[in-house]
């Protein structure tokens, strides 16, 4: 296919499908290549056993169409992928979206043409397609990432990673299964292949603080209410930080400003309750580590009184602040371990040295086992957008420009690749909010911005490596006023060898928000319109 459309766009998980329908109330003519073979982005890639979201589903959904958000039904308190799944084919369905959509196509490279101000997207499929704007919606943790250990390739069992599960499901009956990290997507596997496999072996290099998610089905007349008052809802959660949870009681008070009982009264109550209101009690808990440890020893005293083993509990523990990784929600992590068929392997004392053709081999020990699970997250926020071939002015590749980590403005553009846009790109809030507000936030201002060149005659609109610069500096400083910098978490990019640390979302949403529309009535204020 050979053809020209005025916006080009990348991926068609939540981000890709709003942007087909913004685009079309514009009346702009679209192109979304998405390389698998539906709709759903990371929700149609992330199929392992108990995929599920942290994010309650009243709140971890579209906004911006009322009788959408009124006439969906979610079962559960926290929607399970095959769910959110679900809702996305019902989206895609409901605003004719696949129409705009050419699946299975691997969008190879996008290059910007100086002499005509124009994109030039190919694919893998032979697909040539020319463009004034080029969106990339490709997701912040879409990239998957597997440790390259020697001797990988002579493995003989079935491989697998939880970010590029199988469709058709995998019986783990009868296997002996070995499954490396211990992230959100093991936590929430962990309980799951334990109760199917003969035995399980885990693999742990760091130990993370989980908290009882305490699903459920949803509770009807909560929903009833939120349907009542859903613009008030979705407003209210658009004012907190992380652009979820305004009914989650939080106390604009120190942890360390009450007593001990208090406190712990507080974090027991918050325990029994379930999900991210365990890290909102107080307002401290990412500032001070005196803070910061109070919360941290309250989950260390649960995973003992939970797991039997005191050796086994011991390396379950986690040491560094707790919240500066992403915390996970569980449903019976720490107790899989009181399992007979679990066992752990602390692999930060002796790292894995090698697989064989039937095992892991880890402190001079072979592990064996006829499955390995990869459940070893993604090169985060960059990977997808580095693995395509992307050049801008003077031919110059995105990789280039982000040699020594990502350098954007807003987390929207890249001074040197005029007219291209990244849909919750590195230096926006992305991952640290509920993912579809910021993403409807985020399409909402390109697509009004691609509006306003096309009808104001303008042939490019680009930042400037000054005003990219003193972001990523901006961001960098508010990262440095919190604890988030300090344990080697893939909001840096410490999860990747080689790849450079940089802490890569803004903390904030509401503030990013005003910033975006300040921009805006500023003239776009720190790009440059030609
Ligand atoms: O990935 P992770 P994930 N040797 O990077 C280990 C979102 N999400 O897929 O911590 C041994 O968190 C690594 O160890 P370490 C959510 O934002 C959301 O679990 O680097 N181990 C770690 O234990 C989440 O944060 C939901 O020392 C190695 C694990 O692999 C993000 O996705 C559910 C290793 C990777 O954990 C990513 O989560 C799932 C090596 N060489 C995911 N390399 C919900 O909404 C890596 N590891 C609930």
């Amino acid at each position: 296919m050979e053809r020209f459309v005025d916006i080009t766009v990348v991926g068609a998980g939540f981000a890709g499908m709003y942007t087909i329908h913004r685009a079309r109330q514009m009346g702009l003519s679209i192109q979304v290549f998405e390389a698998g073979d539906d709709v759903g982005g990371t929700w149609y890639w992330n199929r392992y056993p108990g995929a599920r979201c942290d994010i309650e589903s009243v709140e971890y959904s579209y906004s911006f169409d009322d009788d959408l958000q009124q006439e969906w039904e979610w079962k559960e308190r926290y929607a399970p992928q095959p769910e959110i799944l679900e809702y996305a084919q019902h989206v895609a369905d409901r605003f004719n979206l696949r129409s705009d959509i050419q699946f299975s196509t691997r969008v190879v490279s996008s290059h910007f043409n100086e002499s005509n101000n124009q994109w030039v997207t190919t694919t893998d499929k032979g697909d040539i397609v020319t463009s004034k704007f080029v969106v990339f919606a490709t997701g912040c943790l879409s990239s998957a990432n597997t440790p390259q250990f020697a001797g990988a390739t002579s493995f003989t069992g079935d491989v697998y990673h939880t970010g590029q599960w199988p469709h058709e499901g995998v019986d783990f009956t009868g296997k002996t299964v070995g499954l490396i990290g211990t992230g959100s997507s093991a936590i929430q596997s962990i309980p799951i292949i334990a109760a199917q496999a003969k035995h399980l072996t885990v693999f742990q290099r760091t130990a993370s603080y989980s908290i009882p998610a305490r699903n459920d089905t949803i509770d009807h007349s909560y929903v009833k209410d939120v349907k009542n008052n859903y613009k008030q809802f979705r407003d209210a959660n658009r004012q907190q930080t992380g652009a979820f949870g305004s009914n989650i009681l939080r106390y604009d008070i120190s942890a360390l400003s009450v007593t001990e009982e208090e406190r712990r009264a507080e974090f027991e109550r918050r325990w029994e309750q379930g999900g991210f209101a365990f890290l909102s009690a107080y307002n401290d808990f990412l500032l001070t580590p005196e803070a910061n440890e109070t919360v941290a020893q309250f989950v260390r005293e649960k995973i003992f009184s939970i797991v039997k083993d005191p050796a086994t509990a011991e390396k379950l523990v986690p040491q560094q602040v707790i919240g500066c990784k992403r915390l996970c929600l569980d449903s019976g992590y720490f107790e899989t371990f009181n399992r007979d068929n679990v066992t752990l392997v602390d692999v930060a004392s002796s790292p894995i040295e090698r697989i064989t053709s039937g095992g892991v081999v880890a402190g001079n020990v072979e592990h064996e086992v006829d499955v390995l699970v990869y459940a070893t997250g993604f090169d985060a926020m960059t990977g997808s957008l580095l693995k395509i071939d992307i050049r801008g002015r003077q031919n110059k590749t995105l990789s280039d420009a982000w040699e020594a980590g990502p350098v954007t403005y807003l987390g929207l553009n890249t001074a040197g690749f005029p007219n291209m846009f990244m849909v919750s790109g590195p230096g926006s809030p992305s991952v640290l909010t509920n993912m579809i507000m910021s993403i409807e936030q985020h399409v909402e201002w390109i697509t009004d911005c691609i509006s306003h060149i096309v009808s104001s005659g303008k042939a490019t609109i680009e930042t400037t490596e000054k005003n990219q610069d003193e972001w990523v500096a901006f961001v960098n400083a508010v990262a440095d006023m919190t604890l988030y910098p300090s344990c080697n978490s893939w909001y840096l990019g410490a999860n990747v060898p080689g790849k450079p640390r940089v802490f890569m979302p803004l903390i904030g949403f509401p503030t990013y928000v005003d910033k975006c529309n300040e921009v805006v009535a500023n003239g776009y204020e720190g790009f440059v319109l030609a």
